[in-house]
């Protein structure tokens, strides 16, 4: 399915998503459901086009990026619609990151303007000089300052949206840049053909709105057909889940393998979970455990519909479907997207051998930003490699067998071993060190690090080195386990076998 085919030249995707409810006469609707409120679309679109007023006084210009800092809000929300309704690029930035990520990112995508929330980003401390930094209450304050902008600008469907950062393979960010067309293409196919979205669906994400995933799932799935997104801006820890759960009644729940197996642990300690008014679940940003589907399916009733889907490709494209599903696959491809799995000549490989996946799809990126090279080795005309090993079985379900780089996926969420080797590096006591990922009790995988050090008598503390990691990285990235080793094993020129450590773990516990 091509945009090309079916949407006009001139296409926004605020104004798809926000205003077009309002001129069709769903302007009462609720789009936003917040702990402290609930916001129609009349109000949402009002407040969109003031802010895009606001972004243009403060100098923001067509295509210039605006980047958002903040937690799952309505003012996010605000934010990034009226970003683009101004034509502007938004550009969400993960809550989680430390300054140096911070500093990086903005300078990558010259950003005009950061809205921050400054308990998240001190944007003194990382914003480029020429960008103008607003705190949350700035915004809002400017917004109901303006006066609504007449109408959304008349981007052409073709036009950079938004762009995502992604982790590279060094932990380096690479900017995903989108179309506005592309959240639409992801409406028809995955949120129409699969999940079925609904006016009266209420969507609730475990998966932040920074994350391609997490932006799909409570923002534009819901928004396509006027529906109304719960949006959380705490913890996901399970408490505060079941607790937005059974106040705001959600019919769509989107969580991550760690998090399905973090409530089920919950609700095994006794904790109380109502689901009953969720009529679909769904798994992504990892491979989902099969005892994880069926313990779900034990507890709650519900299946989990795990699917893959990527910042690149923007959302799901491979997953099952109700009633269909295997548990421990990746399920069939979503209508609108090709899938074809390559021997390294590049051949469609036979049924039951593992291959390089290739997905060809109009939700596609346009390119990474600033990153020509990166780009060039990942598009091929039409179609993307997704840097994942999978095999189809007979029956046409695709199963996953691992990444063709080193990148482990983390609680959802990319982590690059080498950069987690470079901040243990820069302890003292290390002489020099490998992470690998290793699978947990649940069989999802997390950072394992092998560690050898100066000399035997300058032994750190125990957990020592993952405090160090810890305040050095994005928390999420440390190592869940040291092992202090002599030495590692290495090739003939001296580079690190990841995989005889692979071999030499999987002794002790299973890895991946
Ligand atoms: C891995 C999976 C097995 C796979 C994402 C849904 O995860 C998302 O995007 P990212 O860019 O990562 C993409 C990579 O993650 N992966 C994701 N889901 C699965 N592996 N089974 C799965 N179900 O390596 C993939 O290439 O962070 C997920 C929607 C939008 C997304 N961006």
């Amino acid at each position: 399915m091509r945009a090309a085919d079916s949407l006009d030249a001139t296409f926004n995707a605020a104004q798809w998503f926000v205003q077009r409810h309002v001129a069709e006469g769903r302007g009462a609707r609720t789009a936003l459901l917040t702990d402290d409120e609930s916001v129609s679309y009349a109000q949402l679109d009002e407040e969109v086009r003031r802010l895009a007023s606001a972004l243009a006084a403060a100098g923001v210009q067509r295509g210039e990026r605006v980047a958002i800092a903040l937690p799952d809000s309505h003012a996010w929300s605000v934010a990034f619609w009226g970003t683009l309704a101004m034509g502007a690029v938004a550009v969400p930035l993960n809550t989680l990151l430390k300054p140096q990520d911070y500093r990086a990112i903005l300078a990558d995508c010259d950003a005009r303007l950061l809205i921050a929330d400054l308990a998240l980003v001190d944007g003194a401390q990382t914003a480029p000089k020429d960008c103008v930094v607003w705190d949350a209450a700035r915004m809002l304050e400017q917004t109901a300052r303006s006066a609504p902008r007449a109408g959304y600008e008349q981007t052409n469907r073709d036009a950079f949206a938004f762009f995502l950062y992604s982790s590279g393979t060094t932990g380096e960010p690479k900017g995903v840049v989108h179309l506005h067309h592309d959240p639409w293409i992801c409406a028809r196919t995955y949120g129409e053909q699969i999940l079925g979205v609904r006016p009266d669906d209420r969507a609730f994400s475990i998966a932040k709105l920074f994350f391609a995933y997490g932006l799909g799932n409570a923002q534009y799935f819901p928004m396509d057909v006027g529906a109304a997104c719960i949006l959380y801006a705490g913890r996901p820890a399970p408490a505060n889940v079941f607790a937005q759960v059974a106040r705001h009644r959600p019919t769509l729940f989107f969580g991550v393998p760690t998090a399905y197996a973090q409530m089920l642990a919950a609700i095994d300690a006794g904790e109380k979970a109502d689901f009953s008014s969720v009529r679909a679940c769904v798994s992504a940003g990892e491979a989902l455990p099969a005892p994880i589907f069926e313990r779900w399916k034990e507890r709650t009733g519900l299946e989990i519909l795990d699917g893959i889907g990527s910042t690149e490709i923007c959302h799901i494209f491979l997953t099952n479907r109700p009633g269909g599903c295997r548990p421990g696959s990746s399920g069939q491809p979503v209508p609108g997207y090709r899938v074809r799995i390559a021997d390294e000549a590049g051949h469609d490989v036979e049924d039951e051998t593992i291959g390089d996946l290739l997905v060809e799809g109009d939700s596609t990126m346009a390119l990474y930003w600033n990153k020509h090279e990166r780009t060039k080795a990942v598009l091929e005309g039409p179609w993307i490699r997704t840097g994942d090993k999978y095999r189809r079985d007979a029956d046409g379900y695709f199963w996953h067998a691992g990444r063709s780089d080193d990148m482990l996926k983390v609680g959802g969420i990319w982590v690059s071993p080498v950069e987690v080797e470079a901040a243990l590096t820069a302890h003292e006591a290390v002489l020099e060190c490998a992470v690998i990922g290793c699978e947990d009790d649940d069989g999802l995988v997390k950072p394992h690090a092998y560690v050898v050090l100066k000399s035997a008598q300058g032994a750190p503390a125990e957990g020592e080195l993952q405090r160090f990691v810890k305040e050095r990285l994005a928390p999420y990235k440390y190592p869940r386990w040291v092992t202090i080793v002599e030495a590692l094993p290495k090739t003939a020129t001296g580079k690190i076998q990841r995989f005889q450590l692979r071999a030499q773990a999987a002794d002790d516990r299973k890895v991946r």
